[in-house]
């Protein structure tokens, strides 16, 4: 049933992913939000918010509010080694304080957080002044060496690297003109763990200015990912512009072979698979990349074999009509298909990440993100950190290692998730649709009784705690549903399906072949 859910999915994604090239072409000059809208919302009576995505693999850590004072004095809990990450720039300091106060109001309150503020310039004494007096946490200011976010210096002068930064621009690939844009997307994607205020903990979450967050997070993410073993968080999964990353996956293939790679069985979330007929005839597998080509080409094979094993030449025989089909087709190009496989666009949203810094800053990691720094793919092409971290980490991790923030509301740009709150009862106590009181730890974050203190209906099926959804936006699980539908199958599959690697050839070709000779053969008989 899984499997058949999947495959359905599939023959969706790829008919889906027809199209995507040209409404990418149309859209990437607009906004790369309305690509998202593009590949289709879905209407309301089949949206996600109403299922619950609950599995043995991942689920929300609570349903609805957690008592924070009580939690908080639990013996059993402890403050974790973490910090806050935001790389900005003095100019957009409004942005910034508008994050923080966000984030404070629905979490920090409690928790007191560390932030980190990295920048490629210093930091002006307003800036500095200005963010310290949002929070009583700690902040610290930090400077990116430039050996860190400049392109080497033999790179950065050439006539290529201004050429492509330029063309790419001309070809309207979004933000694509702007070398910073670039830097910045290097410096995520490699370096950003490395920094000394960074390394200093063990766990970091990123925040980008202008982000809003929309329901209380009410227990310590930290502290509950470190508990089930989770490495890494998310909220937004989404597919990719395809033209920021035309050549992202065949040099992750090329590392993949290179290393010999045995990918986690995460890999399933970002690849398209057409390995899809199990048989040791390469010509076979080369002419069949969809399960609707089987039948045609294994037809074609039975054909010609029954021809050579009778000797009948005849002209107008089947057999030979199949033969000279054969000797006039041409293997069907597949452009991004690499080792049978091709990239989904399917990414983690990286502008929020709760993650271990480790799941990054390892061997592993460092030598794939060296292996995409020498192909030059940062400037070339623009490659953004989300695919390259959410490929990274589909080679190195499992599906049980990943947590879908889904009581997170989250919202950044044009983008954004946000869960119905749970109605349940906690504590027998039932409180303004089932919320738990809302409890600021000091005056500045009171609530204006009225405004503040209505909160959305819950739901059975709801997980969000306190929420209040801005209904500007339909939620990204509703708009870009291929990565999330993706994901929510993967979290509800066997173990056996994940350990044999997910999508394996499923169809037996020794099996059709039987078959499709047996009725050529009744067919010849009737004759
Ligand atoms: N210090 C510094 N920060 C930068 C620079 N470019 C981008 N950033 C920061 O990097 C983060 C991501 O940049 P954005 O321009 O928001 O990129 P984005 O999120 O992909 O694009 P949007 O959809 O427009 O938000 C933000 O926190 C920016 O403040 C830069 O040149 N210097
Ligand atoms: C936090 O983690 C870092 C990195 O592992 C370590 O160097 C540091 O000593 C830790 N700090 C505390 C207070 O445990
Ligand atoms: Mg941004």
């Amino acid at each position: 049933m899984l499997k058949w859910n999947l495959h359905f999915k599939r023959r969706c994604r790829r008919i889906l992913g027809k199209y995507r090239v040209i409404i990418s072409c149309l859209v990437i000059i607009l906004f790369p939000t309305l690509l998202v809208l593009t590949l289709g919302a879905r209407n309301s009576s089949t949206s996600l918010a109403n299922e619950e995505i609950i599995t043995k693999r991942d689920g929300v850590f609570f349903k609805g509010c957690v008592d924070t004072p009580e939690y908080l004095e639990d013996p059993y809990y402890t403050k974790m080694n973490a910090t806050f990450v935001m790389l900005t720039r003095n100019e957009e300091m409004d942005e910034v304080l508008k994050t923080m106060q966000s984030i404070e109001t629905h979490f920090n309150q409690w928790f007191q957080y560390p932030y980190v503020f990295l920048n490629n310039e210093p930091f002006t004494e307003e800036f500095k002044l200005r963010i310290t007096s949002m929070t009583n946490a700690e902040v610290d200011f930090g400077m990116i060496e430039e050996t860190d976010w400049e392109f080497p210096e033999d790179i950065r002068d050439t006539f290529a690297f201004k050429n492509a930064i330029q063309e790419q621009g001309d070809r309207g690939i979004l933000y694509a003109h702007m070398e910073s844009y670039h830097k910045m997307c290097r410096f995520y994607s490699g370096i950003f763990y490395k920094h000394p205020l960074v390394r200093r903990h063990e766990w970091y979450w990123r925040l980008e200015p202008d982000v809003e967050f929309f329901c209380d997070i009410s227990y310590d993410p930290f502290y509950e990912m470190a508990k089930t073993n989770k490495k890494y968080g998310f909220t937004v999964v989404l597919p990719e512009i395809y033209w920021s990353v035309p050549n992202l996956f065949r040099y992750t293939r090329a590392f993949i072979r290179e290393n010999r790679v045995k990918v986690g069985n995460l890999w399933n979330l970002f690849v398209t698979n057409y390995d899809i007929l199990d048989t040791d005839d390469e010509e076979l597998s080369e002419f069949v990349n969809h399960e609707e080509d089987v039948e045609p080409k294994m037809s074609e094979k039975v054909a010609i074999d029954h021809m050579f094993d009778t000797k009948e030449f005849d002209e107008d025989s089947m057999g030979m009509h199949m033969l000279i089909r054969r000797a006039k087709s041409k293997i069907p190009t597949k452009e991004d298909k690499f080792d049978n496989q091709e990239y989904n666009l399917c990414h983690f949203w990286s502008n929020f990440e709760i993650a271990r810094i480790d799941v990054f800053d390892n061997d592993f990691y460092n030598s794939y993100f060296e292996f995409l720094e020498k192909s030059g793919g940062f400037w070339r092409e623009r490659w953004g950190d989300a695919p390259i971290h959410s490929l990274g980490l589909g080679m190195m991790l499992d599906v049980d290692d990943i947590h879908y923030f889904r009581d997170i509301g989250y919202r950044h740009a044009d983008v954004q998730h946000c869960p119905k709150n749970w109605n349940g009862f906690q504590q027998e106590k039932k409180v303004g649709h089932g919320q738990l009181p809302y409890m600021p730890f000091e005056d500045r974050f009171k609530r204006r009784a009225g405004l503040w203190n209505s909160y959305d209906t819950g739901t059975a099926a709801g997980s969000g705690c306190r929420c209040k959804c801005s209904k500007r936006r339909k939620d990204i699980e509703d708009r870009a549903y291929e990565c999330i539908d993706l994901w929510a199958s993967l979290v509800s599959a066997s173990d056996s399906f994940l350990e044999s690697g997910g999508f394996v050839p499923n169809m037996n070709a020794q099996e059709i072949e039987s078959s499709i000779e047996r009725d050529y053969e009744s067919h010849f008989a009737a004759q």
